[in-house]
């Protein structure tokens, strides 16, 4: 592979070497942390916990959790472990309340981050023959520099488009011979709607790979972007707490993300209790960073529910893989008491023919109980069909949301192109509940 950034040493290591790896890392990290954080200094003092405590992995469960909560009572700088003057660069999550996050990088660091992106772009079958187009928006996200960087480092060429600007974005993907593309799923289906209005055919294009992430979206949705695009649709994880994108990313076998496990430790807790889960078990991943120097972050509880799977890859890799998120804690929808994720209804909807892709959640609250209303476009044959016709419709949308999610909701179908597309992260869930 040109100039590829597979890193073997790393991401193919036998589990008990890289094991040891993670130990020595993470007591480096603690040791860090404890004498330059207030924060951690604080929290295992309480605990009565000091770094040399930590002598095994399994160790790890008697360390207190970060959360989002420590990182805004930190806000701006106090949860960096380094001086400003070592960091280089500054980005922020984006928040929908309150104050955002803010985390750190030292040249190290970007070194390092550019590096992980490099691996799993690699894995995703990206070269430096290719010409790579990025969607995200450059600024205080981490998603567009985490992948011109990562670009960069496997010597690809970079095309810096930015977010939005549609037309634009496929000009330029005409006319440069863009062969990935780089952005939101959201965004990959909004650019491949407005690929059909101008009846462009897809496979004139130079598009080969997707790398999308930064929201989570179904099987079902990459089937839809693959189909549209002609492309290899791949998914990447990561969170601007933890560093930005690479954190993990699929290879072609697309079957569960790598997990940078050489700089990242994951656990998957219950988000109830707290307490560890076994191998395998669903719940919410646990990071814990193990060479950043600005950002270390131990234990961050990043809201996400997966499982981790440990069989060998027939990649090569050693690396654990994590499985699509079903979403996080905080957007799963109680409805008369069952638990919803979003990407339950997408399935779903993705799945029947008429739907199209672009679908919102509306919950409302009447009395004491939450209801759902699902709006979903539906093509124009559907929308414009006769009433008994689009009445039948609606009914087999309903029953197939119903024995899915075990409760029911309204299906309205609305126009074509009557819900908002979003050039970033798409919002899925409109809450009018009056709380
Ligand atoms: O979204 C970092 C990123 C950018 C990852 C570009 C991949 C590509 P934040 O804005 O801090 O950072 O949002 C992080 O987004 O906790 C997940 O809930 C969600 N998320 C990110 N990637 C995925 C994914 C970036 N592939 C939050 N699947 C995370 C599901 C994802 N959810």
């Amino acid at each position: 592979m040109n100039n590829a950034v597979w890193d073997a040493q790393h991401e193919c290591m036998p589990r008990e070497e890289l094991e040891q790896l993670q130990l020595e890392r993470l007591q480096a990290t603690l040791n860090r942390v404890y004498k330059n954080v207030r924060c951690y200094q604080n929290k295992f003092n309480e605990l009565g916990i000091v770094p040399e405590d930590i002598t095994s992995l399994s160790d790890l469960a008697r360390l207190p959790f970060t959360t989002k909560e420590d990182l805004r009572l930190n806000y701006p700088y106090g949860m960096f472990a380094v001086p400003l003057s070592e960091v280089v660069r500054i980005h922020s999550s984006s928040g929908t309340t309150g104050k955002p996050t803010v985390v750190g990088y030292t040249k190290h660091d970007l070194r390092n981050w550019s590096n992980l992106v490099a691996r799993f772009m690699t894995a995703a079958g990206v070269t430096s023959e290719d010409v790579i187009q990025i969607t995200f928006g450059y600024g205080m996200f981490t998603g567009a520099f985490g992948l011109h960087y990562g670009s960069e480092a496997i010597g690809a060429a970079v095309i810096p488009m930015g977010g939005g600007n549609t037309d634009k974005q496929i000009m330029i993907m005409q006319d440069y011979k863009s062969t990935v593309l780089v952005g939101t799923p959201s965004y990959a289906l909004a650019l491949a709607e407005r690929i059909e209005k101008y009846k462009i055919d897809p496979g004139s294009l130079s598009l080969k790979v997707g790398l999308f992430g930064g929201e989570p979206w179904s099987e079902a949705m990459r089937a839809e972007i693959e189909q549209r695009l002609q492309i290899s649709a791949t998914d990447n994880y990561g969170l601007s707490e933890v560093i930005g994108p690479g954190v993990a990313g699929e290879c072609q076998y697309k079957h569960g993300m790598h997990i940078a496990e050489d700089a990242f430790i994951a656990e998957i807790i219950d988000p109830e209790t707290g307490e560890v889960l076994p191998q395998g078990a669903v719940g919410e991943l646990v990071l814990t960073s193990l060479n950043k120097e600005a950002f270390p972050m131990i234990r961050y509880r990043t809201r996400d529910i997966t499982s981790l799977i440990y069989e060998p890859c027939s990649c090569g890799r050693t690396l654990a893989r994590m499985k699509k998120t079903m979403g996080r804690s905080d957007d799963m929808l109680i409805i008369k008491g069952v638990n919803v994720f979003p990407s339950q209804i997408e399935e779903v909807l993705f799945a029947i023919e008429g739907c199209e892709p672009h679908y919102q959640l509306i919950l409302k609250r009447i009395g004491t109980s939450d209801t759902l209303e699902i709006d979903i476009e539906v093509t124009e044959n559907i929308f414009f069909d006769e009433m008994k016709k689009q009445r039948a419709f609606l009914e087999l949308v309903e029953r197939k949301i119903h024995s899915a999610l075990g409760v029911g909701a309204t299906v309205k179908l609305v126009e074509p192109n009557s819900i908002p597309r979003h050039e970033g992260k798409a919002q899925r869930v409109l809450d009018q509940r009056e709380l």
